[in-house]
């Protein structure tokens, strides 16, 4: 690992000074960031991208940002680019969770360290990266599973059939975000999921798939668990098209916990959204900044989150920060 290089850079420059009489140390260069975005693809990722472009300008960190447009090519060349500038820090999100064992050998082989944020990796040597910074996925599926079994409670005998829109396939989110839905409707045997497919994060694909799930009509619908609010919001508008009333002929769950969800809340056409921060920013900065200064840093870090029914809407719009 780097060892306190912005130190090391201050001391140079002290001791370059002192050479010409000069005894003021002049400032520390900046702290080089290179950050691999996966894209642009919802509402959350703005939210995410304005708040580590905004905090490594509060910190004075130098940010090399690059836009991957959800393809993992274009994060493996960032990185590499990211390498060959020689920067202080690698971060990233990555926009699947397999695949990255070449890249960060490389990463670690030019003693580089790389924080990833948001999204995990699935590698098979974990000292390949310092931290991970992000939400627990798994957990957010739990508790949007855990909202529907007490409603399922209100309604003891009816089955209610699900239909679900994944997020990007392959994608740390998506995985898990089934993952912990599917662990808890387990615990009560009326809770079906009858189709699930990718909506890719988007609003676009989100309300192509939600149509192409109505038109089957093979079954009635009563639920639409969506991995995001953006896909959920594009199957509002895919289930209003074929004439049916969102959040109330189809109950809808979705993840995010954006504004335009708590909008959708407060017009009746979405049922609960569970909270996942995007606002890494800050965080982000003070740990690269540990890092590069050769500290012990925590290998997992957790975002806080909570979960927003439609009845406190109105309540907690005003403070939503993203
Ligand atoms: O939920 C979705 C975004 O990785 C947590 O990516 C993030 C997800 C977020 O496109 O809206």
């Amino acid at each position: 690992m780097k060892m306190n290089i912005l130190a090391r850079r201050s001391l140079l420059l002290l001791a370059s000074s002192a050479a010409f009489g000069a005894a003021v140390a002049a400032p520390a260069a900046p702290l080089v960031m290179g950050f691999s975005q996966v894209g642009a693809e919802s509402e959350w990722r703005s939210a995410n991208t304005a708040s580590i472009k905004a905090a490594a300008k509060q910190d004075g960190v130098t940010l090399k940002f690059a836009d991957a447009q959800q393809k993992q090519e274009n994060q493996v060349k960032a990185i590499r680019s990211f390498i060959a500038q020689k920067v202080d820090v690698i971060a990233f999100s990555p926009v699947v969770e397999s695949g990255w064992d070449t890249v960060l050998r490389e990463a670690k082989a030019a003693k580089i360290p790389v924080i990833l944020t948001d999204r995990a990796v699935n590698v098979s040597d974990p000292s390949l990266f310092v931290s991970f910074i992000g939400s627990d996925f798994v957990e957010e599926g739990r508790k949007a599973g855990r909202w529907l079994l007490e409603r399922a409670a209100k309604n003891p005998g009816a089955d209610l059939n699900i239909v679900e829109l994944q997020g990007t396939v392959g994608s740390a989110p998506a995985l898990d975000r089934k993952k912990g839905f599917e662990e808890v409707i387990a615990g009560n045997p009326k809770l079906k999921i009858s189709r699930s497919q990718s909506g890719d994060f988007t609003r676009a694909k989100g309300k192509e798939v939600m149509e192409a799930f109505l038109k089957a009509k093979d079954k009635k619908i009563d639920v639409l668990y969506a991995h995001n609010d953006d896909m959920a919001i594009g199957a509002i508008q895919a289930i209003e098209e074929a004439g049916l009333k969102p959040g109330k002929d189809i109950l809808i769950i979705s993840i995010d916990g954006v504004k335009g969800a708590f909008e959708a809340m407060l017009a009746g056409k979405l049922n609960v959204t569970v909270e996942c921060n995007p606002l890494l920013g800050p965080q982000l900065m003070q740990l690269a900044r540990e890092v590069v200064a050769g500290k012990t840093v925590a290998k997992r870090i957790t975002t806080l989150e909570g979960v927003f029914p439609a009845e406190v809407a109105a309540k907690e719009l005003p403070n939503r920060r993203y």
